[in-house]
This record gives structure tokens, C-alpha cells and sequence, in this order.
């Protein structure tokens, strides 16, 4: 059993539904450890590193503008196999096909706008935690 670190962001549709709370609670009664949490709205520059794996997808752009829309809450959560653990409860993408008892399967309709992003491995994680937790990607007010 090995411990590990994953990102997850909580995205500007589940923050404006108020949301937050019961995303961050299924993840500590589920036994996770927030090791970290940060408020922030993401600028540009911030949102196209943490997606640089999706440039040139024909969805780049307005994942772009959706993550810079509004505040998102990003935590760090710690436990065992974090990063396979947190991916099953949080679904497949498509929110429409994601299975109930997931989070997206119970909060999100769409592909986009699909409530939570977790990361899909270690070094994404890593990755996404240091560019979220970056003082370039500042608190919001
Ligand atoms: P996941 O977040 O499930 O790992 P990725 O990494 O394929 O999915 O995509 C990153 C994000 O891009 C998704 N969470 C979603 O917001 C958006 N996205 C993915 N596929 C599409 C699509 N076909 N149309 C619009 N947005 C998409």
C-alpha cells in the first residue's frame, strides 16, 4: 500500500452551485488527508500550463475560459494509491455517462463543465501542485 499525493480542483460550476463543502467531505469521510487547499482564480497563463497536455485539442480554448472563469479550490489529498483511488470517485469525464455514486455522475451533466479535475498520475500530480501552489497562480480575494 503505498501512500501517495494527487491534486484535485474543484471547478467554477460546483464552486458558483456552492458545492464545495460536499466535494471536499466525501474526500475526508472516504479517509483522505487534506494536506493542502487553495482558493484561487485562475489567470490565463496559470490554466494553460496546468492543461498544456491538452493544447491544440479542439477543446482548449474554452476549457481555457471556463477555468479562469470564476474561483476554483484546489486541495492536495494524501492516502493510499490517492491518484487510482480518487479517479474511481470522481468518474469518467462525461458527466452524462459518469455512474451514479461517483461525483460527477452525481453533480455534473456535461463533458466540460464536469464539477472536479483529479490527476491521472504521479507526476501529474507533482506537476499540477506545483503549478497551482505557484505564487504565480495567486489566492483569490
Ligand atoms: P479528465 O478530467 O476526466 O481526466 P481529460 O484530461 O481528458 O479528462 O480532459 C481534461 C478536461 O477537459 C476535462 N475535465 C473536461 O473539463 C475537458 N474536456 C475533456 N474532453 C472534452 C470535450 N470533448 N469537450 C469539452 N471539454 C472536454
Amino acid at each position: 500500500m503505498s501512500v501517495e499525493r494527487t491534486l484535485i480542483v474543484i471547478k467554477p460550476d460546483a464552486v458558483k452551485r456552492g458545492l464545495i463543502g460536499e466535494i471536499l467531505a466525501r474526500f475526508e469521510r472516504k479517509g483522505f488527508k487534506i494536506a493542502r487547499l487553495k482558493m484561487l482564480k485562475m489567470s490565463r497563463e496559470c490554466a494553460e500550463r496546468f492543461y498544456d497536455v491538452h493544447r491544440g485539442k479542439h477543446f482548449f480554448e474554452s476549457l481555457v475560459e471556463f477555468m479562469t472563469s470564476t474561483p476554483v479550490v484546489a486541495a492536495v489529498l494524501e492516502g493510499p494509491n490517492a491518484i487510482e483511488v480518487v479517479r474511481l470517485m470522481i468518474g469518467p469525464t462525461d458527466g452524462r455517462r459518469a455512474p451514479p455514486g461517483t461525483i460527477r455522475g452525481d453533480y455534473a451533466l456535461d463533458i466540460q463543465e464536469n464539477t472536479i479535475h483529479a490527476s491521472d498520475s504521479p507526476e501529474r500530480a507533482a506537476f499540477e501542485e506545483s503549478v497551482i501552489f505557484d505564487p504565480k497562480c495567486p489566492e483569490s480575494e
